[in-house]
């Protein structure tokens, strides 16, 4: 395959992002029944990773599972996971670090590692530490876990690769109680006065953070008129509807001259009744019986692999 040149060309800041041409593709994406079926595996390694563990953020892995496969089998990004520094890949950054066993077994099931690292889940010693490591774990593209900073990586990212006329694209998926943040904000202005239009982000908008609801704790409406008033396209989708995910992604590659922003609906626990909008399961890992019952609710498969 042949590399875009390195050479760096002359951007004004009207002009868009490079061309998108001579970039290779991620495998095909899966149809919409295996990628359906990929997503509630996702969900079971959560439930399990964080079991294990007896510790992690099972609410908010979930919440944001159908978002990750979409991005990793639903034909959005193009990477090479037995070449994770690949130059060309696309960038995803998971700035709501604590989610990060949904990322997790995402990379594990693309190849990135062996599925059986996901037992090793917060153990000494792990690739797969309880936020996500860029020094550790191979297709991890920024160490996050100190919320509000995964924005302002991604538009360095989507700067630098405007500079080398590299095609790549850039994701960052931000929680809604992270857009407490002000440097969200501050990022947001900054991704639109630069035309940052190869920069998406999404906002898992499952409607609560740490503490309970967003609407108690620090009200976000109206979100979107927020991000449009920033200078964004904003998509509005339901985080849990494959297929709108997928129409949501392509609609956000097709803007020019403007970042975009979906906005996913989302539920906190998505697949697991006694999790779903429960706060507890912000940062509670299910244990004894409640392993049984999600993977039960998840549609278990006895022949599944774990370790
Ligand atoms: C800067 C910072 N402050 C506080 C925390 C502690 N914290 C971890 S998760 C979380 C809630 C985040 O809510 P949201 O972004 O909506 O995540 P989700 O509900 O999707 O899991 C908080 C406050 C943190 N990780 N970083």
């Amino acid at each position: 395959m042949t590399e875009p040149s390195r050479e760096p060309k002359p951007q004004s800041r009207a002009s868009a992002s490079p061309p998108e041409a001579s970039l290779s593709s991620s495998p095909q994406p899966l149809a919409a029944g295996a990628l359906a079926a990929l997503a509630q595996r996702l969900r079971r390694q959560v439930i399990r990773m964080t079991a294990q563990a007896a510790s992690g953020h099972p609410g908010g892995s979930l919440s944001a599972t159908d978002i990750i496969a979409t991005l990793y089998f639903g034909g959005v990004l193009r990477h090479r996971p037995k070449e994770p520094k690949w130059e060309g890949r696309d960038r995803f950054i998971l700035s709501k670090g604590h989610a990060a066993p949904a990322l997790y077994a995402a990379l594990a099931e693309a190849g990135y590692f062996p599925q059986a690292e996901l037992a090793t889940l917060r153990q000494l010693g792990s690739r797969l530490q309880g936020h996500p490591d860029m020094t550790l774990t191979p297709g991890v593209e920024m160490s996050a876990g100190s919320l509000g900073q995964g924005l302002s990586f991604g538009i360095g990212m989507a700067l630098a690769g405007r500079l080398d006329a590299r095609p790549y694209r850039v994701y960052i998926l931000l929680g809604d109680g992270e857009c407490d943040e002000g440097q969200v904000w501050e990022a947001a202005m900054a991704a639109a006065h630069f035309r940052l239009d190869h920069l998406t982000a999404m906002v898992d908008r499952n409607q609560q953070q740490i503490d309970g609801w967003t609407k108690d704790v620090m009200n976000l409406e109206p979100l979107a008129d927020k991000w449009r008033a920033f200078g964004w396209e904003v998509i509005e989708a339901d985080g849990h509807n494959l297929a709108q995910l997928q129409a949501a992604f392509s609609q956000a590659q097709s803007v020019v001259g403007k970042p975009a922003v979906i906005i996913a609906h989302t539920i906190k626990g998505k697949g697991v009744s006694f999790m779903e909008n429960n706060p507890k399961f912000h940062g509670t890992a299910p244990r004894g019986d409640e392993v049984a019952q999600a993977l039960a609710e998840l549609g278990a498969d006895p022949s599944e692999r774990w370790p």
